[in-house]
């Protein structure tokens, strides 16, 4: 645990991958929510996504162009579909699209061979699931039958951790999201990293729940922010712990591809705040919101790689 710790501390930089079936809709990773999408509408997006154009290499070669070590991608975000090949459910890339290929599997394999340590964003939350019940905070319009066994909804997150880190090699580190939805109590949290550690001892947990680290947690995380400010309001009273930090934030103002979002951050502003992460002892997590068809438009992929330049110049590796 302790040599991935260090390893992470000086990681410094690593590219986070919203990455989901939303990107068809071009309208962010909470569109099912923000547009208020029942289930059985929102499968019909499942049946778009058909990611013909994604090439593992080529994001893996822009990670290490940019200066990266690291990749935090999306396995699964609130609208509960699984990017990677699950047997708990089939809701997920392989069953329910047409491109029928475990994207998770296919960046991990590529992750592997090149020396860029993965983590998996995991969400909690999940506005699809039956057995999400009693419902949180969201997920109010999915259209699911008022019943389900909350149980039952631990159960399955345990029984795909499980799948996640037996079949996807050596995965550095688990990315929490989504406890922000229930009540602390009700995630049986400390069941769920005990498993994971005992699964793979080396892999680190972070959870952005927004307030003090928990037990069995190996990084801190800021959301929008750098640790021990409070700007984006989700860091509100949040002390910094003497765990390894990382801040994320966005290459625009979407996680998710947004096709209208345009605020494009210059290479100058992403390189401040590289420095200034790395001044506050944190990892800086840059996320972008990859196209439905696979590609990481070239925005993005221009500004990275200058990034990569600048870095190449007057970083220290
Ligand atoms: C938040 C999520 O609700 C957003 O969609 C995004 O994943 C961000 C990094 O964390 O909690």
């Amino acid at each position: 645990n302790m040599a991935n710790r260090n390893w992470f501390r000086n990681a410094k930089f690593g590219l986070f991958v919203h990455w989901g079936i939303y990107s068809v809709l071009g309208d962010g990773e909470w569109v099912m929510e923000q547009q208020r999408i029942d289930k059985q509408t929102y499968e019909k997006v499942a049946s778009f996504f058909n990611p013909t154009e994604f090439d593992p290499k080529e994001w893996v070669r822009l990670i290490k162009d940019a200066g990266m070590k690291y990749i935090t991608i999306t396995t699964r975000h609130h609208d509960g579909f699984s990017m990677f090949h699950t047997k708990q459910s089939d809701w997920n890339i392989v069953d329910k699209t047409p491109y029928k290929k475990d994207i998770i599997k296919m960046i991990a394999d590529e992750c592997h061979k090149e020396g860029i340590k993965i983590f998996f964003y995991y969400s909690l939350v999940d506005w699809y699931h039956e057995d999400y019940y009693p419902r949180g905070a969201t997920g109010h319009y999915s259209g699911r039958n008022n019943n389900g066994d909350w149980n039952k909804y631990i159960e399955f997150m345990k029984a795909q951790l499980t799948e996640l880190l037996t079949n996807y090699g050596e995965i550095a580190g688990v990315w929490f999201d989504g406890l922000w939805d229930k009540k602390d109590a009700d995630w049986k949290i400390g069941e769920i990293y005990e498993l994971i550690h005992k699964l793979q001892p080396q892999c680190m947990i972070g959870n952005n729940h927004h307030h003090a680290p928990i037990e069995g947690e190996d990084f801190q995380m800021f959301e929008k922010d750098l640790p021990g400010q409070n700007k984006s309001g989700f860091s509100k009273d949040v002390q910094v712990s003497k765990l390894p930090l990382e801040t994320c934030e966005t290459i625009n103002n979407s996680w998710g591809f947004n096709l209208r979002d345009k605020n494009y951050k210059s290479v100058k502003t992403i390189v401040n705040y590289l420095v200034r992460a790395a001044g506050n002892d944190a990892n800086f997590l840059l996320n972008v919101g990859p196209m439905p068809n696979g590609k990481i438009q070239k925005e993005f992929a221009d500004t990275l790689r200058r990034v990569g330049k600048w870095l190449q110049k007057y970083g220290e590796t």
